[in-house]
Parts: structure tokens; sequence; C-alpha cells
């Protein structure tokens, strides 16, 4: 049993659509989960989806559920060491283009963070099916902070996604 302190429940959503993408996810969420103060408590299923954004390739999407005392901005750092790690490019000019590796705080238990560099909530988190499938696997009771809306509903009336995987 992990004598890790896990205050604070994150969501994180982990997503690709370049390169040997289950490897990546797989790469991603054991690298988050050997981080120092950090239990890794839940794997999502693995979730295919045609890109939201410019043409590109299909993506896989996942989460998982970490228990820490690390504060949002702390592991938002972690994150993107991991996603540099795993060969993350960033284009400064192209948003939402194709990548190895995005991992994002989808959400956490401490409610509502509103900072220029980082919004938990995930801003997009309501419209996106690809992060609010792997979400209510692992945090089924989970509500929107901003509106009370259930995860669980707004993910019910979306268009079904393709599992394809174990994460
Ligand atoms: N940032 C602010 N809030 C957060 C948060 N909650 N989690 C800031 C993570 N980062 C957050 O992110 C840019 C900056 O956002 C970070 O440095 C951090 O300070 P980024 O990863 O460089 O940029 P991005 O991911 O391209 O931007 P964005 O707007 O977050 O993209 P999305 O919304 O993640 O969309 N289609 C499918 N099917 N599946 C996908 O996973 N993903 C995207 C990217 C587009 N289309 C997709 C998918
Ligand atoms: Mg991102």
């Amino acid at each position: 049993m992990s004598n890790v302190a896990t205050s604070r429940l994150f969501v994180v959503g982990l997503g690709g659509n370049l390169g040997p993408r289950l490897e990546l996810l797989r790469r991603a969420a054991d690298t988050l989960a050997a981080t120092p103060g950090v239990a890794l408590l839940g794997r999502s299923s693995v979730w295919e989806s045609p890109p939201v954004g410019p043409p590109q390739p299909d993506y896989l999407n996942a989460a998982v559920l970490l228990g820490t005392a690390l504060e949002p901005r702390e592991l938002l750092g972690r994150c993107l060491e991991v996603e540099r790690a795993l060969g993350r490019e960033r284009r400064p000019d192209e948003r939402w283009g194709p990548r190895t590796i995005d991992l994002d705080l989808l959400w956490w238990s401490g409610g509502i963070v509103a900072a220029p560099e980082l919004r938990v909530p995930h801003a997009r988190l309501c419209e996106r099916p690809f992060a609010l499938r792997p979400l209510v696997e692992l945090q089924p009771d989970a509500v929107d902070p901003h509106t009370g809306a259930r995860y669980a509903e707004l993910a019910a009336a979306r268009a079904p996604l393709v599992r394809v995987a174990a994460l």
C-alpha cells in the first residue's frame, strides 16, 4: 500500500495522434504514476475519435485518476515535463495541431482554478466527448463546478466513441 498523501484528486486527460499512440498513452500514464508524491488510483479505457480541429490523423484518448498533495500548478508542471520527455513539439502558430502526447488537467476535487496559465476544469471539457467519456469512467458522479451539470449526462448526450483498449 502506497503511503503517498492523496488529499487532492485529479483526472488527467491523455491524448495523441502521432507515433505509436497506444504505447505513448501508456508511457505517459506510467511516467505520471512514477512522480514522487503522486499515487495512480485509476486508468480509464482508451477511446478513438476523429480529430476536432484541422484535418489530421484520428486520436486516441484516455485519462488517469491521481491522488496527491501537489498543487494544481505543480501537477501541470509535471505534465509539461512528461509531454516533453515523450517528444511533444509545440508549434506556436498552430492551434489544435497533431501531437504525440497531450496531457490536460481535466478536473480536480478542489473546485475551480481560473488563472491565465491554468483553468480547471479544462476550458473545453464540457464540449468534448473524448475528454468526458474517460473522465466519467473514473469519476462517475463528478459535476461541473460552474453549472452543476453532471459530466456523465453531458457524455451520454454525445455520439458514442469507439473503445479500443485498456490503458
Ligand atoms: N492550460 C490551461 N489550462 C490547462 C489545463 N486544464 N490542462 C495551459 C493543461 N494545460 C492547461 O496547452 C497550452 C497551455 O494551456 C499549457 O501550457 C497550459 O499553461 P498545450 O497543450 O500547449 O496546447 P493545446 O493542447 O494544443 O491547446 P488546447 O487548447 O488545450 O487544446 P485542447 O483543447 O487540448 O485540444 N481531437 C480529438 N479527437 N482528441 C483530442 O485529444 N485534442 C485537441 C487539442 C484537438 N483535437 C482533438 C484532441
Ligand atoms: Mg493541452
